[in-house]
């Protein structure tokens, strides 16, 4: 499913196997449909260096499509402020492959999934500079020693966490984050998957969280970045694991005591400190339900007419990266 002309175009880092792209939204349980309002790149690679510009919303070693001479998304998808959110990966911009071992993602891919949101001017702008980014719902290991990604696996690609109640309305990127731990024995080695939709969260409060830069909230060195032997993120079972990255925001700063992965001893980053709490995991004092993990949304009105021009783009044109910021296509 790779273009041959964009391997020739690229250094590509890694194996190109079992990659994952977030790729579709649902909202208490409504799917947004298939690629609708979110920024996806024509290649599903992950990258590798956490100073890199494009860690915010991916692109550079992985076009965007948008490089390859397609438009934005123009979908801005309406979000209420405490709504149940659910971010969908698969290996491929296909969606959902059952013959496919590798969907939503390569077993062995372990390791955390996190969500965060930047105010934005507009949710359709382009320029995806000097965004300031909060966190709002993490996953890394839990005490049974399994992975946010093997759940998500086990959820055939869906991870679902809560838009903050608090939080002010208007538009914002959502950025949902999927780190592969398998060569993270070195650094740069851990492989960093991310997209971001475009939302407008509605009926929102007047919370302002603290934020940090990406690039810029990660370093090479963070114990969740740069793992001590790769081999202990499969055996023996690991007891814990620091996710890279604020805590996530909470409205009120209520610690969450359910929190499943063990906490950072030390917090790594930032200028978060202060309305950044020191647990995870969104789940809930809120009386809006949350779909069950089982309860698969319907995803009906697939944009076929997108399945088919993308490949089609994708062979007929090479992307080339000129510098960080700029890439040309080239027929
Ligand atoms: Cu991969």
């Amino acid at each position: 499913m790779i273009a041959s002309s964009l391997l020739g175009a690229l250094a590509i880092v890694g194996s190109a196997y079992g990659h994952a792209i977030f790729q579709q939204l649902y909202v208490n349980g409504v799917d947004q449909g298939h690629l609708t309002g979110i920024r996806v790149p024509s290649y599903d690679g992950p990258l590798t260096d956490v100073t890199s510009f494009y860690m915010s919303c991916n692109g550079g070693p992985n076009p965007l499509n948008t490089a390859c001479g397609l438009p934005y998304p123009t979908t801005i998808i309406d979000i209420p402020a405490g709504a149940s959110v659910t971010a969908e990966w698969h290996h491929t911009l296909s969606g959902a492959n059952p013959s496919d071992s590798e969907d939503p993602i390569a077993k062995g891919h372990n390791g955390p999934i996190m969500a965060y949101l930047a105010k934005v001017n507009s949710a359709l702008q382009t320029d995806t500079t000097g965004l300031k980014w909060f966190k709002i719902w993490e996953d890394g290991l839990t005490s049974d020693g399994r992975w946010a990604v093997e759940r998500m696996i086990d959820n055939k690609g869906k991870v679902t966490f809560k838009i903050p109640t608090c939080i002010a309305s208007g538009n914002y990127f959502l950025r949902v984050e999927l780190i592969a731990l398998h060569g993270a024995s070195s650094y740069p080695g851990a492989q960093f998957y991310m997209e971001c939709a475009q939302i407008n969260i509605t009926g929102g409060g007047s919370a302002s969280p603290a934020t940090v830069s990406i690039p810029g909230a990660y370093s090479g060195s963070d114990p969740g970045v740069k793992i001590k032997q790769v081999f202990s993120i499969y055996y023996p079972v690991p007891t814990s694991y620091t996710i890279p990255g604020p805590r996530p925001f909470t409205c009120g700063g209520t610690t969450d005591t359910s929190t499943t992965y063990t906490p950072p001893t030390s917090s790594s980053t930032t200028k978060a400190s202060s309305s950044i709490t020191k647990a995870s995991s969104s789940t809930t004092k809120s009386s809006t339900p949350v779909p069950s993990s089982t309860s698969t949304p319907t995803t009906g009105g697939v944009a076929l007419y997108a399945l088919d021009l993308r490949p089609a783009l994708r062979e007929r044109q090479v992307c080339k990266v000129s510098n960080e910021y700029y890439s040309q296509c080239l027929p």
